[in-house]
């Protein structure tokens, strides 16, 4: 099946790595700074001791807003501002710095600031936007490290609404700096980006879907190709794709329509000459380009001849001006199918009248037709988006308030909860897709030290203690920063059906849990249950170590829990509970990785909590797989030891597709051990061995009692960004 499960991360027919084409593929000769960053050595030229958080709230807020509001139209001779108003141009910096996100695995997004770096910095559909940047770096010197790159993006696209006029609806700060590309993302297999034909990913008659995670339709676009399907002009395909796409980032189709006429309300497009005269891409140009790509001559530049997406022209005829000309003009003519002079397919009204032209870009005094991209035209020609699109015409607050909310949304989506937000704009409405969680209170020592004893003494397997724990907190990603054991959602739909945790059982745990809780909040009790229950295993196994418990959780209610935006969130594969739900496309022991990766894991880290969940019988559904111990339930570096015994040798198990294997006894056939990839792979694997062999090792079984417990608490404590 072809994304069956919807939700599901990378499940397609034919096989392919988890990271598919990487930055070192497109660009070989790229100079591999990274090199100097290993052993630990990190990037951050700001080191650890700089809280970004703290130098943001020191800012003079009004006066970067200011500065900023005084640069959209201080029109620079090296790359003028349309309209002398750079606004527009702004905007879509922050919409592609934003529009990367996807729900799937929370990846992509503004957060980091990662339009800076490779490849998104020279993907097709981020064309010039490297002189936008460049444009705010005077603003970004000024205010420096009280403002990160990231933020600047943002909070320029929304100074830019204000300064024509436009509705915005607040802005939160925070998001700090990385100094390197991100690895951990998947953006395609492709080896072509858009413009040199790639292929678009949505075509039926070749059961071509759009593989999760990704959200964009071809290979170097944020979302649709504004010419159509594959640049097939037709806008009912165009808004197939446009419902897919924009579903992917969390956008319902009001949503969608409000925000593409919205940003549309602005600025034009750029196709005035054929795009055979630009030269390459940022990442791929000369030395002396200074890190600027899609070069032309300057008096080109000068006189407007600019080319970006090849379509040429703006939507209304009051392209620096907040207003509802867009969808006025979208309803008040018929359009044909014309090219722009870069040969790119777009539509043009029929007959317009001379008042509802548009000013040339450089010359006010000149008038020159609008145009509509195919990709506009859905919202026209698609029943839903027309009924939409009609109400919006009519009632200009509507859209209005759809917009700045839309355009919030996009912006903050992967920021996380609400308590990530800083600075003197951020609203104080809650939103459902910030899965408001409501403030806890701290427990007391004697109500803590209580209920440790009672769940203990309760019953209740530790294992299922453990298992109740880990489903709560492991739902963290720091990509976006959603789910963690705040909130205890565990305890609610869709979390408790999950396949993954065992629904009958974790009910029945979590109903004892919630019996003897006493003051504490459902979310701290599950926590300490799990955290009590991993201290008597140590214990039990001749450790006397604490588990550090911080409690302070709130309970998240099912109103305020948005089901459909969580069921993104299932596990579909979690090899720390040695769970899979069916095959996948990408290895399952890379899908481990991808977990971790998420939970923000280290290699040793993973390895101790996959080492250590396994003796404690955390397992899916009980099963033996990887349980390399005689005394389950305590807390023994026994998978090391046994998973590296030379006496073993393990075998694949027919028919089972390369997932299941057996241990044998040398010299017989005596069964031992069974395992999956996601036991064998910390044997297999050079890098993880190495890490288990020191798990293994003589004198090292209380070391990985303390490591398990310190990356245990790191995965409990992973989404607490109430105790900053
Ligand atoms: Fe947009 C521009 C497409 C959505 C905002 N866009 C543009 C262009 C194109 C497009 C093609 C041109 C570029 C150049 O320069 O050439 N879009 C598109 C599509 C979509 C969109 C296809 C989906 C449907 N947008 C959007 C959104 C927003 C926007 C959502 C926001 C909100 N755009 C924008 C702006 C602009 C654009 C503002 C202008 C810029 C300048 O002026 O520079």
């Amino acid at each position: 099946p072809i994304n069956a499960g919807g939700g599901c991360p990378v499940h397609k027919d034919a096989a392919r790595s988890l990271l598919g084409r990487t930055n070192k593929d497109w660009w070989p000769e790229a100079l591999p700074v990274d090199i100097l960053h290993q052993g630990g050595v990190s990037p951050d030229p700001m080191g650890p001791d700089f809280d970004y958080v703290k130098a943001f709230k020191s800012i003079d807020y009004q006066a970067l807003k200011a500065d900023l509001t005084a640069l959209m139209t201080d029109s620079k001779p090296w790359w003028p501002a349309d309209y002398g108003h750079y606004g527009p141009f702004f905007i879509r910096m922050a919409w592609h710095a934003a529009g990367t996100y996807r729900t799937a695995d929370g990846r992509g997004g503004a957060n980091s600031g990662q339009q800076r770096f490779a490849p998104l910095n020279s993907w097709p559909d981020n064309g010039n936007l490297d002189k936008a940047r460049r444009l705010l770096w005077p603003i970004k010197q000024k205010y420096g490290q009280q403002i990160s790159w990231a933020d600047l993006f943002i909070l320029a696209g929304n100074v830019a609404i204000e300064s024509m006029g436009g509705p915005v609806f607040g802005f939160g700060g925070g998001r700090a700096d990385v100094y390197e590309p991100e690895k951990d993302i998947y953006w395609g297999e492709e080896d072509l980006w858009v413009d040199q034909g790639a292929e678009t990913r949505i075509q039926p008659e070749k059961q071509l879907d759009l593989e999760n995670p990704l959200a964009a339709i071809q290979m170097g676009l944020i979302y649709v190709n504004p010419e159509g399907p594959g640049g097939n002009p037709d806008p009912l395909l165009s808004a197939r794709d446009m419902r897919i796409t924009f579903a992917r980032m969390a956008m319902n189709d009001e949503e969608t329509v409000a925000l593409t006429a919205g940003g549309h309300a602005f600025g034009k497009a750029h196709g005035a000459i054929p795009a055979d005269q630009l030269s390459g891409s940022p990442e791929s140009e000369a030395l002396e380009k200074m890190g600027f790509g899609w070069a032309t001559d300057p008096e080109q530049i000068a006189s407007g001849k600019i080319t970006t997406s090849g379509i040429e022209g703006a939507w209304s005829n009051n392209p620096t001006q907040w207003g509802g000309d867009y969808f006025r003009l979208l309803f008040k003519y018929d359009y044909k199918l014309v090219h722009s002079p870069a040969g790119a397919q777009q539509w043009t009204p029929i007959n317009p009248d001379p008042e509802d032209m548009a000013p040339d870009a450089r010359d006010p005094s000149k008038r020159v037709p609008t145009m509509m991209t195919t990709a506009d035209m859905a919202l026209k020609m698609d029943p839903e988006y027309r009924k939409i699109s009609e109400r919006f015409r009519d009632d200009q607050a509507a859209l209005d308030d759809a917009f700045a909310r839309a355009w919030f949304k996009l912006c903050h989506r992967d920021m996380g909860p609400k308590a990530r937000y800083h600075g003197p704009e951020v609203p104080k409405e809650d939103l459902i897709w910030q899965d408001p969680v409501p403030a806890g209170t701290m427990p007391s020592d004697a109500d803590v030290a209580a209920f440790k004893s009672k769940i203990l003494a309760s019953g209740v397997a530790a294992s299922d203690l453990i298992k109740a724990a880990w489903a709560s907190a492991s739902t963290y990603r720091k990509s976006d920063h959603r789910g963690g054991a705040n909130g205890a959602r565990v305890r609610l739909a869709p979390q408790n059906g999950w396949a993954v945790n065992e629904p009958e059982q974790l009910a029945a745990t979590l109903a004892k849990i919630d019996e003897l809780r006493g003051s504490l909040s459902m979310a701290d009790a599950i926590v300490l249950a799990g955290s009590a229950a991993v201290e008597k295993a140590a214990k039990d196994a001749g450790y006397d170590v604490a588990v550090p418990f911080t409690g302070g959780r709130g309970d998240a209610t099912a109103e305020w829990t948005d089901v459909e935006s969580f069921d993104v969130l299932e596990p579909r594969a979690d090899g720390f509970r040695n769970y899979l739900s069916n095959k996948f496309s990408v290895k399952t022991e890379e899908l481990l990785i991808d977990r971790a990766s998420l939970l923000g894991l280290s290699a040793p880290e993973l390895t101790a909590l996959v080492g250590g969940l396994r003796v404690l019988g955390a397992n899916h559904g009980g099963r033996s797989h990887g349980v390399f111990t005689d005394r389950v339930g305590q807390l023994t570096n026994d998978f090391f030891v046994n998973l590296l015994d030379m006496e073993t040798f393990w075998e694949a198990v027919d028919g089972s597709g390369e997932e299941e294997f057996v241990g044998y006894t040398r010299g017989g056939r005596t069964e031992r051990w069974r395992a999956t990839r996601a036991d064998l792979v910390f044997g297999s694997n050079s890098q993880l061995r190495a890490v288990a062999e020191v798990y293994a090792e003589k004198g090292n079984e209380q070391k990985f009692v303390a490591d398990f417990v310190k990356a245990w608490v790191k995965v409990m404590n992973a989404d607490r960004f109430d105790l900053a």
